[in-house]
């Protein structure tokens, strides 16, 4: 028995620490209401540890530039720019601004748009690094081409 009221005490004295001891889990409850109380101030700290959340909101337009768009203009007959230097992830606009019909094929057959006539366009977008050279079938014997770079 008394081994057993031993083990009680310490339980309650490990639990509450106080000195009056019957009364300390009766007053259990109350523990609880004061860690309301505490979260008050929690609350209240929450708005700046939401101020670093917005940050990443932010950097997400930088995702925004990989969808740029770059043109190059085809005329008779030749591509310009005939050299264009792009980073990954850049979309490539040919319009035939010329009166021939052309197209655009890369030597590597990556890319190949359709016979193109005035007015029409194609698009290409680059997501791998590398030089790609292509031509114009019809006028690639008058020189023609054209490169795009992708770094
Ligand atoms: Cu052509």
């Amino acid at each position: 028995m008394k081994k057993l009221q031993v083990a009680m005490l310490s339980l309650l004295i490990t639990g509450c620490g106080g000195g009056v001891v019957a009364v300390q889990p009766t007053s259990t409850p109350a523990p609880p209401t004061a860690t309301v109380v505490v979260a008050s101030p929690t609350v209240a700290s929450a708005p700046a540890t939401s101020v670093p959340t917005q940050t990443p909101a932010i950097a997400r337009p930088t995702t925004t530039p990989a969808a740029r768009v770059e043109n190059v203009d085809i005329r008779d007959n030749h591509f310009i720019p005939s050299e264009l230097t792009i980073p990954v992830g850049t979309r490539v606009q040919w319009a035939n601004n010329g009166e021939n019909i052309h197209d655009v094929v890369a030597n590597d057959r990556s890319f190949s748009s359709n016979s193109l006539s005035t007015g029409a366009r194609f698009t290409f977008t680059f997501q791998t690094r590398g030089r790609y050279e292509y031509f114009c079938t019809p006028h690639m014997a008058e020189g023609m081409v054209g490169v795009i770079v992708v770094e």
